[in-house]
C-alpha cells in the first residue's frame, strides 16, 4: 500500500519512517530459515563463506531477490521514488547474540559516490530488532544536508571504514527504532543513523535494501550494477543484474562478484586506513 499523505509528509520532515508490516511471522521465519541454512551450508565456500556474503547477496539468492521485489516495500518506496524502481544494493547488518558490534553515526550518502539524493532505505528486521538487541537509532530531520566523516575502524565498528561523523551527535535527540520481525524501517541515506550492541540472546539480523531512481548515476566514471524492479530504465545508467534462479548458482556468484569489485573500488576511493574483509 502507497504511504498515506502524513506518512510521507513525517518521513520528508525527518528522514525516516517506521514500523511497516511487511511479512506475517510465518514469511518472515521462513526467510530466516533459508539464510541460516545457507550460512551453515556455505560457510566454507571460497568466495560466498565468512561473511562475505553479506553485501548484496540478493544477486545469488533468490529468496532474498523476492524480499527486494516485495509488493508492500515496494508500494512505501514508490511513494517516496516513484514508480521506477532500483535496487542498487543490499546489506545484512547481523549481530550476534551479546555481541559488541556496533554501528557509529553516519550518513550512508556520503561514501556511496551516487551523483543525487533519490535513494530510500527499507531495513526489513528478520528477528526482532528492540532496544536490548540493538535496533536502528536516527536523527530527526538530519537529511537536510551531508557532514563530515572521518574513518575509526576498531573491531566492533560494523561499516567498512568503521565510518562515523566527525561531530558528535546530541544522543537526547536520537530516537529508537525498535522493529518486530517481519517489519521494517525506511531511511533517506542522508538520515544520520546508528546502533548499538546486542544485549539479547537472539541474533539481530538487518536485511537493509537500497532502492534508487533509474535517473542515479555512479559518479566518478564508474558504472555500477543495479536491479529494475519496478517500472522502467530508460537511462540505462547501471549495468543491469539479471534475477537469480536458484541458490548460489555460479553465473549469479560472478555477477555478485563483478558488482562487489565495483561497490568496494566506490566505497574505498578515498580510503586512508585499510581494512580487509569488510561489507562496503
Ligand atoms: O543495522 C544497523 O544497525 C545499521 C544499518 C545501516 O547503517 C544502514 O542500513 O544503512
Amino acid at each position: 500500500m502507497a504511504l498515506s499523505k502524513e506518512v510521507l509528509a513525517q518521513y520528508e520532515h525527518d528522514g525516516f519512517f517506521f514500523p511497516l508490516d511487511i511479512l506475517s511471522l510465518e514469511e518472515v521465519g521462513a526467510v530466516r530459515r533459508q539464510l541460516e541454512d545457507f550460512e551453515v551450508r556455505y560457510q566454507s565456500h571460497p568466495v560466498v563463506g565468512d561473511g562475505e556474503f553479506r553485501t548484496s547477496c540478493h544477486l545469488f539468492l533468490p529468496f532474498l531477490d523476492e524480499l527486494t521485489r516485495h509488493p508492500v516495500i515496494l508500494a512505501a518506496v514508490s511513494s517516496i521514488l516513484g514508480n521506477d524502481l532500483l535496487v542498487w544494493g543490499t546489506s545484512f547488518f547481523t549481530k550476534e547474540p551479546r555481541s559488541p558490534d556496533y554501528v557509529a553515526w553516519h550518513q550512508d550518502l556520503h561514501y556511496w559516490g551516487l551523483d543525487a539524493r533519490d535513494e530510500v532505505t527499507a531495513w526489513v528486521a528478520l528477528s526482532q530488532a528492540s532496544v536490548e538487541s540493538g535496533c536502528m537509532r536516527f536523527v530527526p530531520a538530519s537529511h537536510i544536508k551531508e557532514v563530515a566523516h572521518a574513518d575509526q575502524p576498531g573491531t566492533d565498528a560494523m561499516l567498512s571504514r568503521g565510518q562515523e561523523l566527525v561531530e558528535p551527535v546530541d544522543e537526547t535527540q536520537a530516537v529508537n527504532a525498535p522493529l518486530l520481525p517481519g517489519q521494517a524501517s525506511l531511511h533517506h541515506g542522508l538520515t544520520f543513523h546508528a546502533s548499538l550492541p546486542n544485549r539479547s540472546n537472539d541474533r539481530r539480523i538487518g536485511f537493509a535494501i537500497r532502492y534508487i531512481k533509474p535517473s542515479m548515476r555512479q559518479a566518478g566514471g564508474q558504472t555500477g550494477v543495479a536491479t529494475l524492479v519496478q517500472g522502467d530504465d530508460c537511462y540505462h545508467h547501471f549495468e543491469s543484474a539479471p534475477r537469480p534462479e536458484r541458490v548460489a548458482a555460479p553465473e549469479s556468484i560472478a555477477v555478485w562478484q563483478h558488482a562487489m569489485g565495483i561497490q568496494k573500488k566506490i566505497n574505498f576511493l578515498n580510503m586512508k586506513v585499510p581494512v580487509e574483509g569488510k561489507e562496503p
